[in-house]
Parts: structure tokens; sequence; C-alpha cells
């Protein structure tokens, strides 16, 4: 197993919309398994391929207290939304920015699993968020994309401000 380097906002390899998974082997269950000890050193409760720089259509998901229920989905499409809810939704790409995000409140998702097998999920609440929030990291797109353009602008400058800080 291996920690991945996250990329971070406003970096250009984040707007790179992922190629679907052909074949589910070895490979894909490795990218897995380092995708997860990633997510869960950084902490965080999700985690897109995207944001470590592998532009295949997986992502990992873990929102149990317990760290304990590490869910994979490759190759994920929603397939129906229903109703809406108002979260603070946070990204490991986008680090110490929070702000209110609406999402579906329930999505209909299917995958495959790590076996290749075809399945389907209903989710609600934050589960629900995730895999919309993950799914969008796939098409190239981050939570900061449903702010304003302020918003936007006010968060670039804060985060290359933190760099130079950090730096
Ligand atoms: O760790 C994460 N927490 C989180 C909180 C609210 C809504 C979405 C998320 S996902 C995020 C991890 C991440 O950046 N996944 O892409
Ligand atoms: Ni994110």
């Amino acid at each position: 197993m291996a920690l991945l380097p996250i990329l971070r906002f406003p970096d250009p390899r984040l707007k790179k919309v992922a190629a679907p998974v052909a074949k589910i082997d070895d490979s894909i269950r490795r990218l897995v398994a380092d995708m997860a000890e990633t997510m869960y050193e950084a902490p965080g409760i999700g985690l897109a391929a995207t944001q470590v720089d592998v532009h295949k259509r997986v992502v990992v998901i873990d929102i149990s207290e317990e760290k304990n229920q590490l869910r994979a989905f490759v190759n994920p499409v929603i397939e129906q939304c229903v109703g809406a809810q108002l979260g603070e939704e946070g990204c490991l790409s986008v680090p110490g920015i929070y702000d209110k995000v609406e999402r579906a409140e329930q999505v209909k998702v299917r995958y495959l699993d790590l076996d290749g097998k075809e399945q389907v999920l209903e989710a609600d609440g934050l589960l629900a968020v995730c895999i919309q929030h993950e799914i969008d990291h796939l098409d190239g797109k981050v939570f900061v994309d449903h702010l304003s353009q302020l918003k936007q602008s006010r968060i670039k400058s804060k985060l290359a401000k933190q760099a130079r800080v950090t730096a």
C-alpha cells in the first residue's frame, strides 16, 4: 500500500474528466487500496482517483465513525436523484475551506464492485452527498464550482496565501 499525494485546487489536473475503467484487475484493486489508505490518513470520508492524478472512474468512500466500512465504486453513474439538501462541504483538494452546497437528498447509483459485478445502491443523507461530490471530481468539478465567482476568487486568494506561509 502507498500514500498518494493529493492535488490541490486550483490545479488544472482537477479539471480532467476521468475515463471509464474497462477491466477490473489487480492494478485497479491496488489503486483502491492506495486511495483508501490516503483517504484514512488525510483524514477524509471520500476520495476520487482524479484527486490523486489518476484519471479513471474510481471512488472510495467511508462515512462510518469507526472507519471500517470502506466502499469502492468503479464507473459510478447516478441513475436517479430525489429531493434536495443543503449541507456544509469540505474537500481534501481545497483544505480549510467549507461552504454550503445544494445536492440531491437521495440518489440511486449504479457501479461496478471490485469483482466487476454490477451493483445498485440507494443512498441518502451524507452518503448521497459524498457520492455526488466524488462523481463531480470524476467529471473535473470541485465543490467550489458550485459557489459564486466572488467566493471562488476569495478561496483562490486564501489558498495562495496559505501556500506562501506553508512553503
Ligand atoms: O472528507 C470529506 N468530507 C466531506 C464533507 C462534506 C461533504 C463532502 C465531503 S468529501 C471530503 C473528502 C473529499 O475531498 N472527497 O473528494
Ligand atoms: Ni473532494
